[in-house]
């Protein structure tokens, strides 16, 4: 097989998160080793260094969102950047940053899906479920609301990324890990059918099972998108996030979504987001999420 080609892009901010600290994630994840880690795995890597973009100004939200224009002008470069990487033939990894940015990076892949005509599938792994609107946000944080931005609901700044309104449908969503979604976003995904394996089905089937129902209809000319925000994990391991919710998947287990995922062969693109180092332990979060991408491209502790 030909070698390929991972290209990293920072995205320093914390534009659209409630709590400050996510944009120095692309830097910790570079200590962390990042690059190396995947350079060691036989992948070409290219990092791309960091994208600019307006301050956070730490405003309080108007008519249901923070920090709006902001958010849209990130997205803006995350977009052209991801669109640059999978028109060369790469595999961009976009380093968040909060996960408001998956709005610029799904929408580019979604873009790039319909030129190529490629089937577009995304994991979004996650405690959250973020598909949040201006009506149903307790808190008017964007990183809420990527998922519902790209299904088209959402305004228009954030919905109209890309090529085509809205980017992409609820159908092409796969969630996994999800255990904290809020009274009014509880009807939305229930509405849009948003396929979602919640912490219960993964207590009550195991990790295993659950994946092969997330991958089961991925085939040759799927376009795996992972968008791994790192709260998916337990608070224990990875306490290097700006919203821990309790009960996430173990160590093994998130090893083995990773593994399974890998073992697809189809990973196309991947962001990497949420990673918050004001509230991480010696960058152990950072570490863990490295690790974990390890897998993800393919590390794996089979013997047999
Ligand atoms: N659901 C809450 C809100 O909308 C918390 C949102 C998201 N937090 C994240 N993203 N870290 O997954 O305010
Ligand atoms: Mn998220
Ligand atoms: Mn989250
Ligand atoms: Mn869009």
């Amino acid at each position: 097989m030909t070698q390929q080609t991972v290209s990293l892009i920072g995205a320093p901010t914390d534009i659209g998160a409630g709590h400050r600290g996510a944009s120095m994630g692309p830097e910790a994840l570079r200590v962390a080793g990042l690059g190396e880690r995947l350079s060691a795995r036989g992948l070409k890597v290219i990092d791309r260094g960091n994208l600019q973009g307006p301050l956070n100004p730490w405003l309080p939200p108007e008519n249901g969102y923070r920090h709006l224009d902001e958010v849209a002008a990130w997205n803006m470069a995350v977009h052209t950047a991801v669109r640059q990487e999978l028109q060369a033939g790469r595999i961009p990894v976009m380093l968040g940053g909060d996960h408001c940015l998956a709005i610029g990076s799904i929408s580019a892949v979604a873009d790039h899906c319909r030129d190529t005509g490629k089937k577009l599938r995304v994991l979004w792994l996650d405690a959250h479920a973020d598909f949040n609107t201006a009506n149903a946000t307790p808190s008017g944080n964007i990183h809420g609301m990527p998922v519902a931005c790209l299904c088209g609901n959402g305004p228009d700044v954030l919905t109209g990324i890309g090529s085509h309104r809205p980017s992409t449908s609820p159908q092409v969503f796969r969630q996994v890990g999800i255990r904290s979604v809020d009274e009014g976003e509880k009807k939305l995904v229930r509405e849009a059918g948003m396929k979602i394996v919640d912490m219960r089905h993964i207590d009550e089937v195991g990790m295993k099972r659950a994946m092969e129902e997330v991958l089961a209809d991925i085939d040759e000319d799927t376009h795996l998108h992972v968008s791994f925000d790192v709260d998916f994990l337990d608070p224990p391991d990875a306490p290097g996030v700006g919203t821990t919710v309790r009960g996430g998947p173990t160590y093994r287990e998130a090893q083995l979504c990773m593994e399974m995922i890998a073992d697809t062969g189809r990973l196309a693109s991947l962001d990497i987001v949420e990673l918050n180092p004001a509230y991480d332990v010696h960058n152990q979060t950072a570490e863990l999420a490295v690790d974990l991408v390890e897998s993800l491209f393919g590390k794996s502790t089979l013997i047999r």
